[in-house]
């Protein structure tokens, strides 16, 4: 038992300090022009050693799962918001490297049965971390390091999703999220500490500490799944990085910005379609998204203009937002326009 403490200290603690002390190399790079919709490119260029890894990331709401993911794939296709309840479906978001093909599930956050039913969530948010696990390589559980309340365990309703046929036939991660808020980084081995020791701790066989946001540790993590991949064939093309439609990751990232920029529940409120979508010969994106309220006073909230300010309305605040990480998931230039209704 020492040993496996030791082992993990001493793997933690070297990875961190490897990461203090070497320059991240960017995780954003811009290097490809691929679209979802784009189907010829790259189409023949499956590689005859196929490897690939499936891996469910599952966490409490805000863990930080959406970020990580994007971070992972180096683009932001999964919707991430300060507020909870963002990821209303599971996204397969796919990376390939070489012969390796990664896809992450990105799923809701795990809620209970009364949660479900008091906020009337949507059937996936009980079905799809379910879903995701059945079809797993591998499980990686995403806790946030910087919360005293909750860093110690694994979330009950995570818990009873992990069966015991489930713990024994899928190796499971721990990945420690949003490090960048710790003042005292030694926090994390004491945390690691617990985890090895407790008897009632899942068993996990590797444990992280990343920063989704900063991308601190994430080249390490998605090396390592690439170095777990299995002889398998690819489940998708190399040219596609989701399952999504661009329209859907279009009309999720309209919504998960309203969701930073309006208080309390009133983007939940919100009906958000795309109403028109074209690619022009560049490659680039034109899309009109309607924001539909149910009254007159939340769309004055949107429109309402400051007259101190460079960016004059929310509204264009959620357009400029909404552009910049559109060009990041599509790699491509995309112009957007955000119509407000409301009510007569
Ligand atoms: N400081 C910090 N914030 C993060 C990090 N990862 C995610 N966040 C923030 O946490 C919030 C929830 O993230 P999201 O990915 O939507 O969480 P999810 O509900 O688990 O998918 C967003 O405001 C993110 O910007 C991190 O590593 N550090
Ligand atoms: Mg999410």
């Amino acid at each position: 038992m020492l040993f496996t403490i030791e082992r993990f200290m001493i793997r933690a603690s070297s990875r961190y300090l490897r990461r203090c002390f070497s320059k991240n190399a960017g995780t954003l790079a811009h290097d490809s022009q691929e679209l979802i919709s784009q189907s010829d490119n790259n189409f023949a260029s499956l590689p005859l050693n196929q490897k690939s890894l499936k891996i469910a990331i599952l966490g409490a709401p805000n863990a930080g799962k959406s970020t990580l993911v994007n971070k992972l794939i180096k683009r932001s296709i999964c919707p991430t918001s300060s507020k909870v309840h963002t990821t209303q479906t599971k996204t397969d978001a796919i990376y390939c490297e070489d012969d390796t093909q990664l896809i992450f599930i990105d799923t809701p956050g795990v809620v209970s049965m009364y949660t479900s039913k008091r906020y009337n969530l949507a059937g996936s948010f009980r079905n799809d971390p379910q879903v995701s696990l059945a079809a797993a390589d591998i499980v990686g559980i995403v806790q946030e390091a910087n919360n005293i309340y909750t860093r110690h365990k694994i979330d009950k309703n995570i818990l009873e999703l992990l069966t015991e046929k489930i713990i024994n036939k899928i190796p499971m991660i721990l990945i420690f999220n949003k490090v960048d808020k710790l003042r005292r980084k030694d926090v994390l081995l004491e945390l690691v500490d617990i985890f090895v020791k407790s008897k009632e701790s899942l068993k996990f066989s590797d444990i992280f500490m990343v920063s989704a946001l900063t991308g601190d540790g994430i080249d390490d993590l998605r090396t390592y799944l690439l170095d777990s991949a299995k002889p398998q064939d690819w489940q998708y093309e190399r040219h596609i990085y989701s399952n999504h439609k661009c329209e859907y990751i279009i009309q999720q990232t309209v919504r998960a910005k309203l969701m930073d920029i309006l208080p309390h529940e009133i983007p939940y409120i919100l009906d958000i379609k795309v109403d028109h979508f074209e690619t022009g010969s560049d490659d680039s994106i034109k899309a009109v998204v309607s924001i539909t309220c149910p009254r007159k006073n939340i769309a004055r909230l949107l429109i309402r203009s400051f007259k101190d300010k460079l960016i004059n309305s929310r509204i264009k605040q959620v357009a400029i937002i909404v552009e910049q990480e559109l060009q990041n998931a599509f790699r491509t230039p995309v112009k957007l326009k955000l119509v407000v209704n409301f009510p007569k």
